[in-house]
């Protein structure tokens, strides 16, 4: 769909929303039923953002089916049934499908559209945002809901280009598949995708080389079909299901307990018994064993040695168990889920190569070397992760106030009010940015949050006359200086995470999502209970 099919008032919009992932759709949806003219665009074909571009073999959502879904219609969250403890990737696909139907979504999307500029006209208080197909469409409000973990991060590798084999991405998964059937494949990463993928594609593969710059904690995800009266249990009470849930600092897991009792004093069986319980439970509940894992590094070496003793279990050879070994804090990079990872060093056709002293050196046209040793390869699949949280908005040519762009602004870091707006940047909205839980948290939660504060904020704006919503310099200040204090009250800040923008060549080092979900609600109602207390009204 071009703009010239678009409604003829197509160029005088209330809001352009960037990106149709979960944010995007419900913005869409929200902005809508409140009676704006919006336009929303999207850079691939489909609905569905990270699930529409994520389609590497064992993509899953960590976070449990029944929890991963929109609540904002009761219709919606009864009639569609989850087949899986955790969904798939073709499942959520699926599900972001439906959704777009029956809200009939689609016919305000322009897709295969990426916006490349939006430029803050400060006589007509309006954006003037324009795509990689010649759109120039001017609206009041822009909304980016271009995701957290949507800019892909492929490493610089010397000779790449020159390599004779086929390279991929996790996050940019070819719509076909791939077929690895006899061939000798190489995985760089393991963190959440390469963890996930590694163990299918060794199914397939003929050889498959892991290289490994760090090695991850992961926890047995144990996925099994959806219990039919565990499903009908959760629905004949959702929205108190979803109350609950919202309660926990990750607005997730409230059936399986947060216990905030100290693992210090607790004595060592039960302490045993507590972790080998969740183990066996599978999934982030191992996270809520105790109250003081995330914070108190003595704490945390219970549960990060309760692991590294069961990844010696599983992995055969001493020497392969040691390299797999995690040295850092548990969970202040993010946990990973799995499905027979560790089990998959077993295979013979596995091989564990160790980059953490002797980085990559380069591609050949036959393969990668490093270690002083050339592997060779036919493909080459990158598990490397995103630039994430700001990367998706760094690559739009974003400017504000005085045509200062985002990027210079950001320089040193994102600075944000509430992860949801920017000084200099009027009437911009930014959905799970940085500065807001986003990733430490159910993140279809969070953004159904976030829509519905902006949604207010604007209907807000309207009643009572203003043209115009803008944070403050102080409040967004305050606010950085608020995450870090919150995150320096953590073990998160412990790792080199992308969470710190530290698998970024050159990045900035910020904290940038705020652990604490349910606090952070508090304060967004607060703000806007103040008229929209640290933002300029005009
Ligand atoms: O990316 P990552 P991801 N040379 O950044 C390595 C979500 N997610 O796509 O740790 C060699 O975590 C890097 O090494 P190191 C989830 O929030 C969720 O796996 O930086 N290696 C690391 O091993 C997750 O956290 C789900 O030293 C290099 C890996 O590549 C987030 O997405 C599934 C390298 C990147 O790990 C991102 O996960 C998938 C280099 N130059 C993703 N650069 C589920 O819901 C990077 N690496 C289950």
């Amino acid at each position: 769909m071009s703009t010239e099919d678009l409604a003829p008032d197509a160029q005088s919009l209330d809001a352009v929303v960037v990106g149709m992932g979960f944010g995007g759709m419900y913005m869409l949806h929200r902005a809508r039923v409140a009676g704006l003219r919006v336009r929303g665009y999207e850079a691939g074909d489909d609905v569905g953002g990270t699930w529409y571009w994520n389609r590497y073999p064992g993509a899953r959502c960590d976070v449990e089916s029944l929890e991963y879904s929109y609540s904002f219609s009761e219709e919606l969250q009864q009639e569609w049934e989850w087949t899986e403890r955790y969904p798939g990737q073709a499942e959520i696909l699926s599900y972001a499908r439906y959704v777009a139907e029956r809200f009939d979504l689609r016919r305000d999307i322009q897709f295969e559209t990426r916006v490349t500029a939006a430029r803050f006209d400060e006589v007509a208080g309006r954006w003037d945002v324009r795509t990689d197909r010649g759109d120039e469409v001017s609206a009041q409000f822009l909304i980016m809901a271009t995701g957290c973990l949507s800019s892909t991060n492929v490493p610089d590798i010397e000779g790449l280009d020159r390599f004779e084999g086929a390279v991929y991405h996790t996050g940019r998964w070819p719509k076909e598949g791939v077929d690895f059937r006899g061939q000798r494949v190489g995985v760089v990463g393991t963190g959440s995708s390469g963890i996930q993928a590694i163990p299918v594609i060794a199914e397939e593969a003929e050889e498959l080389y892991v290289f490994q710059r760090t090695p991850q904690f992961s926890i047995p995800a144990r996925n099994a079909p959806l219990d039919a009266a565990e499903q009908a249990a959760v629905k004949a009470d959702y929205q108190g299901f979803r109350a609950r849930n919202r309660q926990t600092p990750g607005a997730i897991g409230s059936r399986l307990g947060w216990n905030t009792a100290s693992v210090l004093e607790c004595d060592p069986e039960e302490r045993e018994r507590e972790f080998e319980s969740r183990w066996n439970i599978g999934g982030f509940t191992f996270v809520g064993a105790f109250g003081d894992t995330s914070t108190n590094p003595d704490a945390n070496k219970f549960a990060a040695d309760f692991v590294r003793d069961k990844i010696r279990e599983k992995v055969h050879d001493p020497k392969v168990a040691e390299m797999l070994m995690p040295k850092t804090h548990i969970g202040c990079k993010r946990i990973c889920l799995d499905t027979n990872y560790f089990e998959t060093f077993n295979r013979p056709n596995v091989h564990l190569v160790d980059i953490s002293e002797a980085p990559m050196e380069r591609a050949t046209p036959r393969g990668l070397c490093t270690n002083g040793r050339e592997y060779e390869l036919d493909c080459i699949v990158f598990a490397t992760g995103y630039d994430a949280m700001t990367g998706s908005l760094l690559r739009i040519d974003i400017r504000g106030r005085g045509d200062q762009s985002l990027g210079d602004v950001w320089s040193a870091g994102p600075v944000t009010y509430l992860g949801l707006g920017i000084p200099g940047f009027p009437n911009l909205f930014v959905i799970a940015g940085p500065g807001s839980p986003s990733v430490l948290a159910n993140m279809i939660v969070c953004v159904e949050q976030h829509v519905d504060w902006i949604t207010e904020c604007v209907e807000y704006l309207r009643d009572h006359g203003y043209r115009s919503i803008e944070a403050t310099p102080e409040a967004a200040d305050q606010w950085v200086a608020y995450v870090n204090q919150v995150a320096g009250g953590t073990l998160y800040p412990t790792c080199n995470s992308w969470y710190l923008g530290a698998n970024v060549p050159g990045k900035p080092r910020v904290f940038m999502p705020l652990p604490g979900f349910p606090a952070y609600v508090a304060k967004c109602d607060e703000v806007a209970a103040k008229g929209y207390e640290g933002f300029v009204l005009a």
